[in-house]
């Protein structure tokens, strides 16, 4: 921590690992890049759960400028908290997903009660001069806990996914205590204007709240600064990453493969957020009607599982296996396999090396915050011979990369004609639209959102 700078107190569900060697989610990969440069305190879930009155003490550990403080769950906490709440009611609600979305009054509960005890145990541990900076829809009423328990300090909030329009979150039955809850925060951060736009709205139509200067919102007597702040990645780190040994490895054995045939990547979580289904319809769409990529291309999706005690998942595992049963079985020849998944992990130099090799990455969330796959693929580029980066209209790394090719990923047609139109474009045009988007990747600093956030925290209420 440079001298005279405030602490940095990082809430977030999982803590670490400060390494590159994490498994997949985007909020860790950002959260550990921001936590190394300005070293804090990184407070959440130890990933463990214990019988309630045998908890553990806090666990610490310290790497460098950075202490991690976890703490345990009980089972009955990690199903109502995490896979009932956080996951069954809140992700799928603010993916507008309302169909997807179950809402319950004892997952409720432990929702409420979890943001209450982590607050209680962090409490402790902070001081009124740190900058607590809390994370995602799983903390929502943490800050306004924190509040009730004395702390006086500045308190912020990003949000890492959406945030759906006023009129999908008001089928939440707590909507009312939520969006209030979010009000005892300094800053609230969204990636984009559209999510900033519907929590202001929600706040105005819903609260009757008034909109002041400065991204300002007040509602009764809290304002609350709320605005956009899209997150980045370490693009120089991610360029090394792609020319490291490994790199190269996987990049090397992919191109051998491949042969002659070009070939397309997709690197997800396994979440029906990131639109798979409908991608792999609209690779089957191309075989269809563009036959000439018959032979010619294959489509390797990454997809490592997450979250597969929950229903959605499971099915939705079924589905694409199925699918991709299905596609091959329509299209193979005896030496060619058009699709494969994979549902194991890679390490993060291995994944810029399948990036490097990939002629076209297919980014097609039906809803997505952000999206750092399509930011990462762009970093991997050989500058010799870049890649296409096909690119969902609804990911909200769009309004940063507008020369990608922008899809309605719901629609197979278009799915299929931009593919056809990436596996034909000429050099020059791929150069320049990759050209462009790597300029908006490396755009300022590496801690530009991180910076960006703490920044608005330390001057909020300052007028
Ligand atoms: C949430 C929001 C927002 C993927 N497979 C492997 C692996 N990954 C890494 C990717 C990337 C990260 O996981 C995924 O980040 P995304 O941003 O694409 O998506 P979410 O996990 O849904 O992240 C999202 C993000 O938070 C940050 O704010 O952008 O909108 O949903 O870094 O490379 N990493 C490793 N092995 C894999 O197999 N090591």
């Amino acid at each position: 921590m440079a001298e005279g700078q405030r602490r940095l107190v990082a809430v977030s569900n999982r803590v670490g690992p400060l390494n590159d060697e994490g498994k997949a989610g985007g909020l860790a990969v950002g959260l550990s890049d921001a936590l190394r440069r300005r070293g804090g305190l990184w407070f959440g879930w130890s990933g463990e759960t214990s019988d309630e009155g045998t908890f553990k003490e806090a666990q610490t550990q310290v790497q460098g400028e950075v202490s991690m403080t976890t703490i345990d769950m009980t089972e009955e906490e990690l199903e109502g908290f995490y896979y009932g709440y956080a996951n069954r009611s809140l992700w799928p609600l603010l993916h507008y997903r309302l169909d997807l979305a179950h809402f319950d009054r004892q997952s409720e509960r432990a929702y409420r009660s979890v943001n209450q005890r982590f607050a209680a145990r962090l409490a402790p541990l902070i001081e009124d001069e740190d900058l607590v900076w809390v994370h995602d829809y799983h903390f929502f009423f943490l800050g306004s806990e924190l509040r009730q328990s004395g702390f006086k300090g500045k308190i912020g909030f990003f949000l890492h996914i959406p945030f759906c329009p006023p009129e999908i979150f008001t089928a939440l039955p707590a909507s009312h205590d939520l969006v209030r809850a979010m009000l005892a925060y300094d800053v609230v951060g969204f990636q984009t204007d559209t999510d900033r736009r519907n929590f202001v709205g929600f706040c105005l139509r819903e609260l009757g709240g008034e909109k002041l200067e400065g991204h300002r919102v007040r509602v009764g007597d809290r304002v609350v600064r709320a605005d956009t702040f899209p997150i980045g990645i370490d693009a120089p780190g991610f360029e090394r990453f792609a020319v490291s040994p490994e790199a190269s490895e996987h990049e090397e054995m992919l191109r051998e493969i491949a042969g002659d045939r070009l070939q397309i990547v997709g690197v997800d979580r396994m979440d029906y957020s990131k639109g798979l289904v409908e991608r792999f319809r609209g690779f089957e769409r191309l075989l269809e009607d563009y036959p000439e990529n018959r032979g010619k291309v294959q489509f390797l999706q990454v997809a490592p599982l997450s979250r597969s005690e929950l229903d959605a998942y499971v099915e939705l595992r079924r589905e694409l296996e199925e699918l991709a049963g299905h596609i091959n079985g329509r299209f193979a020849t005896l030496d060619w396999t058009p699709i494969q998944i994979m549902t194991r992990g890679f390490t993060r130099r291995a994944l810029a090396g399948i990036y490097r090799a990939a002629r076209v990455c297919l980014v097609t969330p039906l809803r997505d915050g952000m999206n750092l796959v399509a930011k990462e693929f762009v970093a991997a580029q050989d500058p010799d011979d870049p890649g296409v980066l096909v690119l969902s209209r609804f990911a909200g790394a769009r309004a940063e990369l507008p020369d990608a090719l922008i899809v309605n990923p719901y629609s197979t047609d278009d799915v299929a004609r931009a593919l056809q139109r990436a596996l034909t474009m000429p050099f020059d045009e791929r150069d320049r639209r990759w050209r462009a988007m790597r300029e908006a990747v490396f755009a300022g600093p590496s801690s530009n959102w991180c910076d960006a956030f703490l920044g608005a925290l330390e001057n909020s209420g300052v007028d």
